[in-house]
């Protein structure tokens, strides 16, 4: 047992961990001791600093003050801070995929010779969708269209979101009942925070239900944009095999990792590592050849598309740096620990930031834009393989070999690996061979053993024949711990595991990033409309057991909102409020038909997920 079992399960993150205290490097376990004990108020959610009569905090023994300078009480004060987080997780996915549009249009107007579309079947078949006339238009000019329809969606335009077509119609006249259809992205999410804003929306169900709307906006808005996008300029995932864990790095090779969620970034980096003349300058350095890996989504992204390997998920950033075998790491935008810059000063490795949204102190700033992108990519490489010589050997340390690990399930992909059509996975479902199906999504976060809650929970999942979707950080925990194989299957129930043998496919999908999430989405859409039946009614559930980031929250209540019941490994800040705890926890149930739970042991988050698709199974007739 090493002396870092009790933060990670992960080998390569334990053997990182020793070697960063011997080097005296501070990690986010460390940072988090030094934090304790952190705020109680903050954690339930009870503290306001939203105007400058405050800040303010409610009393949870009720001994104290109960109401803020401006009256608030705590159930306002809970909900605002909730609906604020919900947000900004909008507004992160949704401010991502609006780059995709713009790249879109870029393309669309022959602006840029750095970025094409790569599928342009799915091009045509997205424009179609918004409405408009391909037949007698040239490709660019389909890019540029589709580009303003989706620039509509973000405004306040159109009214309603394109992509809510996909919804079955069950789930939008729920919707219409508490008035939560999204009308524009940046509609509801600056609605949002102008309802928080002191001395407006103050009735917390009416806040939470902004929330939700404003959640809507990025689940079918924001983030199915980012991902239907990407997928017309970079191309519609295949399934295909790839790696992940440190072991990806090469001992003998210049290594680049891309880090953030961006695959506008990235994908011009995959391009440049390719370059004949720059594995020239690489070979000239000592170096055999130029490796490039990917950190968190931007990773998936191109894990998914390209194959490219994953050195590690959110907990893993730091650490990476402390193999001593990084010469540069590339961001662009999300999730990316302010510390890493200060990491790098201890280490030869060269950090770049890409985007002016997403600036850090120790990184050198190299803006990304569609006209430059390439060039600046190829002087990022270059610069990171001179910086090989920059090595210092003796400190370098690989901790592992590398695990196999299948990725680069689309929609489009798992349609096509059951035959064309949905019916096998529904029949499937209907015999009992599959009893359902689980999205295990988000970060990882310090306070929960690093990937222990991912893993523990999937393992119980498919062992009870509840095929597991990934996306995000739970794509890495999920990979090194061999669940993403084919050969994983042994690890399935007997219905599970003859579908998997059958298909040739793992019973744990990489279905990509976090803004993928979206393609979990379309699927439980299709389902429902297949079935002619609401989401609610579906043997579907969804778990993010190690979340951390305001994003995690807004996909929860997407998915809640979409009819899905959402298992949260971690405690939100709504403690504070018994009211908002009952709504979240039960109450949404007669909205919504789904709700919220709170289940920070992975075994016990897998019992409330297969008792709930065995009420869901129950109630659609189906044998348990
Ligand atoms: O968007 S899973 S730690 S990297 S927030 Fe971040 Fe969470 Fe990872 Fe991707 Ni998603
Ligand atoms: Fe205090 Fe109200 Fe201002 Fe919040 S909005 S800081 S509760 S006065």
């Amino acid at each position: 047992m090493s002396e870092f079992s009790d933060l990670t399960i992960c080998k390569d993150a334990q053997i990182m961990l020793k070697k960063a205290q011997e080097e005296g490097i501070q990690t986010a376990w460390d940072r988090l001791k030094k934090q304790e004990p952190q705020c109680g108020y903050c954690e339930l959610g009870v503290s306001c600093r939203i105007c400058a009569m405050g800040p303010c905090r409610i009393d949870p023994f009720g001994e104290g003050p109960q109401l803020g300078v401006c009256g608030a009480d705590a159930d306002i004060i809970v909900a605002r801070n909730l609906a604020r987080m919900v947000g900004a997780g909008s507004a992160s996915h949704s401010d991502h995929g609006r780059d995709l549009v713009l790249v879109l249009r870029e393309i669309g107007l022959d602006k840029t010779s750095n970025y094409k579309i790569a599928d342009a079947a799915k091009l045509m078949l997205i424009a179609k969708e918004y409405g408009i006339n391909t037949d007698k238009i040239s490709e660019g000019e389909t890019a540029r269209q589709l580009a303003e329809a989706m620039m509509e969606d973000y405004g306040m335009k159109k009214g309603i979101l394109s992509f809510i077509s996909r919804v079955p119609k069950q789930r939008i006249d729920v919707w219409k009942k508490v008035n939560v259809i999204p009308r524009g992205i940046d509609w509801e999410i600056s609605e949002m925070l102008h309802r928080t804003h002191m001395g407006v929306d103050n009735d917390y169900v009416s806040i939470l239900l902004q929330a939700v709307r404003s959640s809507l906006a990025d689940g079918y808005g924001g983030s199915m944009i980012g991902t239907e996008l990407s997928d017309i300029i970079f191309g519609t995932p295949q399934p295909g095999f790839s790696e992940v864990n440190l072991g990806v790095l090469k001992e003998d090779q210049v290594n680049i990792l891309v880090h953030g969620h961006s695959p506008i970034v990235s994908e011009m980096i995959c391009i440049a590592v390719e370059d004949g003349d720059m594995l020239a300058l690489a070979k000239s350095k000592g170096a055999t050849g130029i490796n490039l890996a990917g950190l968190c989504c931007t990773g998936n992204e191109l894990m998914m598309r390209k194959k490219i390997p994953m050195a590690g998920n959110h907990l893993m950033t730091e650490l990476t740096i402390v193999t001593g075998a990084v010469e540069a790491i590339i961001v662009d935008y999300q999730c990316i620990m302010p510390s890493l810059g200060q990491i790098a000063q201890c280490y030869h490795t060269k950090m770049y930031t890409t985007s002016d949204k997403a600036k850090f102190k120790f990184m050198e700033h190299v803006e990304f834009t569609p006209q430059n992108a390439r060039e600046q990519a190829f002087k990022i490489v270059r610069e990171a393989v001179e910086n090989f010589s920059r090595r210092d050997k003796k400190r370098v340390s690989i901790p592992c070999t590398p695990v196999r690990s299948m990725t680069g399930f689309s929609v489009e992909a798992i349609v096509a690996a059951l035959g064309g059509t949905l019916t096998p996975l529904i029949e499937a479902i209907k015999a009992g061979k599959i009893k359902g199906a689980a999205g295990v999504v988000g970060c990882n976060n310090p306070k929960i053993k690093h990937d222990y809650g991912h893993v523990e929970l999937i393992k119980g999942l498919i062992a009870n024949d509840i095929l597991v979707l990934t996306t995000g950080c739970v794509n890495v925990a999920a990979g090194k711990a061999g669940l993403q194989v084919p050969e994983a299957k042994e690890l399935a129930g007997p219905g599970l595991k003859e579908i998997c043998g059958a298909l040739g496919i793992p019973p744990v999908l990489h279905v990509g990033s976090c803004v993928d999430n979206s393609r979990i989405l379309v699927i439980a859409c299709a389902l429902a409309n297949a079935l002619g039946v609401d989401i609610d009614k579906l043997p579907l559930a969804a778990a993010a057991p190690e979340w951390y980031s305001e994003k995690a929250v807004t996909i929860a209540f997407y998915a809640m909102a979409s009819g899905i019941y959402t298992v949260l490994g971690v405690m939100p800040p709504i403690g504070g409020s018994t009211k908002v705890v009952e709504l979240a926890t039960s109450g949404l149930n007669n909205v919504f038909g789904a709700c919220f739970a709170v289940e920070p042991d992975p075994v016990a988050a897998c019992t409330l997920i297969t008792s709930h698709i065995a009420l869901k199974r129950k109630d659609l007739g189906l044998g348990v």
